[in-house]
């Protein structure tokens, strides 16, 4: 007799439980910026029924208190391949692909999330997991070394690699294999105080950049952070150093605006953490976990994203503010060519949203009352409405920033190499899923649900 296989969404949401009281445990300000988070969101709330009213309506109160993102930075491509596996198992997979070599950062990106509709209101925990390209490393010798002292390790317990195999050929775990699953992949994030390599090493590659050496010299990818998501970011970042906590200096992503848009993004600065060097008693510091706060406004369309990416670049072009409220009326100022109702993001195609009968449709269909022929008279008379679909994805800019907020002051060069979206998915070994086909969709089984209930004809 074979026990009934435990669903992903469940092993999911125990992972990241599990990774979120670890995270606690190692990084106590994350602890507090979690009261903080809680807080402001009540707040919030109570402050604004209708913007309660839609939460409730559309069951995201209650993905809101389980909701966050990790990140964590991998060195080879086995490793990146293992962690593909390793989340299809928990019902999560790879989306977009981030170049983040433009900024100065030798690394390229993906997010694993989950993608359907149940999931992701059951919980849309998010991993962005970054590739180191050691290509980018100049120096030969170092490279060499780089890819030797990799070469080395494996992230992943024995216990790991088994319940994966299982996994994968029964489909899926039992409720006492997907306990041990999850502890067992939890060891895989885990921080380590003891580096891998002697101090001279460590030197050499955090000369290198910063970001080799936290990624080459330690025993694993450690959690470097988990961002809870926010409902008011400026009452957050004003509220942070009322809790013990200093905010970058300005907002990452899009204004403050009436209809929030993708994803706005604060953080605080990377902890100095003691470590121990191989080879000697040596010790030292090494600077790589910080904490993180984020608010989501809707996706957008292609059409929608170019408008957005073309008004950040605008922004950009000027000099750069002193402080946040500086930063954001700048940016304001950019973005009143973004319209701000929802109609006109509707009727330009700006942003997704999800169609759904209303309140006052179900009632009028209960009554017996005939539903308009067409979808257009069924949105014109109310029967259906349009609720923005959240935005699950990251933002390239925005991760370049905040990846520059932890790697001290000096701006990093930007590296003359190509964004190279194939060799990433080689290393990953299989392609990024498309961010805007998922959100398309969503929108057109949205519809399709809408227009079979009032019994509109295609
Ligand atoms: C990842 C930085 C990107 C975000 O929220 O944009 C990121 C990292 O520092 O490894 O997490
Ligand atoms: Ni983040």
């Amino acid at each position: 007799m074979t026990l009934p296989l435990v669903s992903p969404d469940d092993i999911r949401s125990a992972f990241s439980q599990a990774m979120s009281d670890m995270y606690r445990q190692e990084v106590p300000q994350y602890g507090d910026l979690l009261k903080l988070v809680a807080d402001i969101n009540r707040r919030t709330l109570e402050a604004d029924p209708a913007l309660a009213a839609q939460f409730g309506a559309h069951d995201e109160t209650s993905r809101l208190d389980v909701e966050r993102h990790g990140a964590i930075r991998v060195g080879t491509a086995d490793e990146l391949s293992m962690l593909r596996r390793v989340f299809a198992l928990m019902g999560m997979f790879p989306v977009s692909y981030y170049d983040l070599s433009a900024a100065g950062v030798p690394v390229h990106s993906t997010a694993f999330r989950p993608i359907d509709e149940a999931s992701l209101k059951r919980n849309p925990f998010r991993v962005f997991t970054s590739l180191l390209r050691l290509e980018l490393i100049e120096e030969d010798e170092l490279r060499r070394q780089a890819a030797a002292i990799l070469a080395e390790r494996d992230i992943f317990t024995p216990g790991a690699r088994e319940l994966v195999a299982i996994g994968e050929r029964q489909g899926g775990f039992d409720s006492d294999q997907a306990e041990r699953f999850v502890s067992e992949i939890l060891e895989t994030f885990r921080w380590h105080r003891d580096a891998t390599v002697d101090h001279g090493t460590y030197r050499a590659l955090h000369d290198a950049h910063r970001l080799v050496a936290d990624v080459v010299c330690f025993r694993g990818p450690h959690i470097n952070h988990l961002t809870p998501r926010t409902l008011d970011i400026d009452a957050a970042q004003a509220a942070m150093p009322g809790y013990g906590i200093t905010p970058k200096a300005v907002i990452e992503g899009p204004p403050r605006r009436q209809r929030p848009i993708l994803l706005r993004q604060t953080s605080f600065k990377a902890l100095e953490e003691p470590v121990r060097f191989a080879a000697s008693d040596e010790s030292g510091t090494h600077t790589a976990r910080f904490g993180e706060i984020e608010q989501r406004g809707a996706a957008l369309t292609p059409k929608g994203r170019a408008l957005y990416d073309e008004l950040l670049t605008r922004s950009r072009q000027a000099p750069g503010a002193a402080d946040n409220t500086a930063h954001q009326r700048q940016l304001s100022e950019c973005f009143s060519a973004f319209p701000d109702d929802p109609q006109t993001l509707r009727r330009d195609a700006l942003a997704y949203f999800r169609y759904r009968v209303s309140e006052s449709g179900r009632q009028r269909l209960a009554k017996g009352e005939p539903a308009p022929s067409s979808l257009d008279a069924a949105m014109a008379a109310d029967w259906i409405e349009a609720i923005p679909i959240t935005y699950e994805d990251f933002l390239p800019v925005s991760a370049a920033g905040i990846f520059q907020s932890n790697l001290g002051d000096a701006p990093h060069q930007a590296y003359a190499s190509e964004s190279n979206q194939s060799a990433f998915e080689l290393a990953l070994g299989r392609p990024v899923h498309d961010q805007f086909e998922l959100y398309a969709r969503l929108q057109a089984d949205s519809l399709e649900r809408a227009r079979q209930q009032l019994g509109i004809q295609a």
